[in-house]
């Protein structure tokens, strides 16, 4: 690398996280901006959009571009992001209540279209932000603030929503493990498509039933030899309820939505209003 190659420091903003002592979203964010610097982002080319959640605190902390929206909204708002400035280098993040919670219909939507950007979901499985609430990824056997006897509600399997999805790049990460993040981060923002992973972050403070300690026990990283084009396979390891699998589960090439754009402009020749509406952008 030369002299000028942006280090792993130019990715951190002058604001120190504001997280709790021991918050696993540390363990997120510093592999996030080792990858940063890895791929050589440029941080004037890159927009971090976040919904609202302890997690959504994310692009305060980096300095690139930031957008701190409404809570599950990170999606719509980053893909049209992309769809409009396509050179941008474009990041969602959010958590478990913000992106399958309120916002989870979203995710269908921006998987089928294969809007080119990385969705980083940070699943504690509680509203940390609002202090402990259930999140839709709660154990029904756990229990919170609202659920003060037990849990009524069945969890969603995120990992097996965004494969059925067919998101064209599904990765699982633990913040326990930061370094196998940090290769997961660059995979993810070298793909080409929506890339999107499902990361588990102990909240250490208002979570005391799922812990590092108790994600220790279960988290098994994919053999080396793993298929990542067999999608059902990967529905079999998202239907494991004994082992957290973690690494690229899937991945497929197939072309964005700005690459069918883009074709269909060519095809129709001449305008009749895509141009325009995209051009103005460009
Ligand atoms: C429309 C709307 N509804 C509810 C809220 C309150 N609210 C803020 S953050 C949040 C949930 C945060 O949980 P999560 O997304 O899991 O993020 P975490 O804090 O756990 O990282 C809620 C319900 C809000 N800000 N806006
Ligand atoms: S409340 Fe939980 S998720 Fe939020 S900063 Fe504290 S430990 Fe992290
Ligand atoms: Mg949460």
């Amino acid at each position: 690398m030369s002299d000028t190659a942006l280090k792993v420091a130019d990715f951190k903003s002058d604001l120190k996280p504001i997280w709790c002592s021991g918050c696993g979203d540390f363990g997120v964010i510093t592999p996030f901006y080792q990858a940063l610097a890895e791929i050589q982002a440029v941080p004037k080319e890159t927009v971090i959009v976040s919904g609202i959640g302890c997690s959504g605190r994310f692009p305060y902390f980096c300095n690139t571009y930031g957008f701190h929206g409404v809570h599950g909204r990170a999606l719509p708002t980053a893909a049209g992001v992309k769809i409009s400035r396509p050179d941008l280098k474009v990041i969602a993040v959010g958590g478990d209540g913000d992106g399958l919670g309120i916002g989870g219909g979203h995710i269908a939507h921006v998987a089928r279209k294969n809007v080119d950007m990385t969705y980083i979901l940070i699943d504690n499985s509680i509203y940390g932000l609002t202090k402990g609430q259930s999140s839709p990824t709660s154990p029904i056997s756990m229990t919170s603030k609202t659920a003060p006897h037990t849990g009524i509600e069945e969890p969603l399997n995120p990992l097996l929503m965004f494969l059925s999805y067919h998101a064209s790049f599904v990765a699982r990460g633990y913040s326990g493990k930061p370094k196998n993040l940090k290769q997961l981060f660059v995979d993810a923002m070298n793909h080409k498509g929506f890339s999107i992973l499902h990361i588990f972050s102990p909240c250490v403070s208002m979570n005391k039933q799922i812990t590092f300690k108790t994600m220790n026990e279960i988290v098994k990283p994919l053999p080396d030899d793993w298929d990542t084009s067999n999608r059902l396979a990967a529905m079999e390891k998202a239907l494991d309820e004994d082992t957290f699998w973690t690494g690229l589960v899937y991945q497929d090439e197939r072309p964005t939505i700005n690459d069918r754009l883009d074709s269909l402009e060519e095809k129709l020749g001449r305008y009749d209003g895509l141009s325009e509406l995209l051009g103005q952008y460009k």
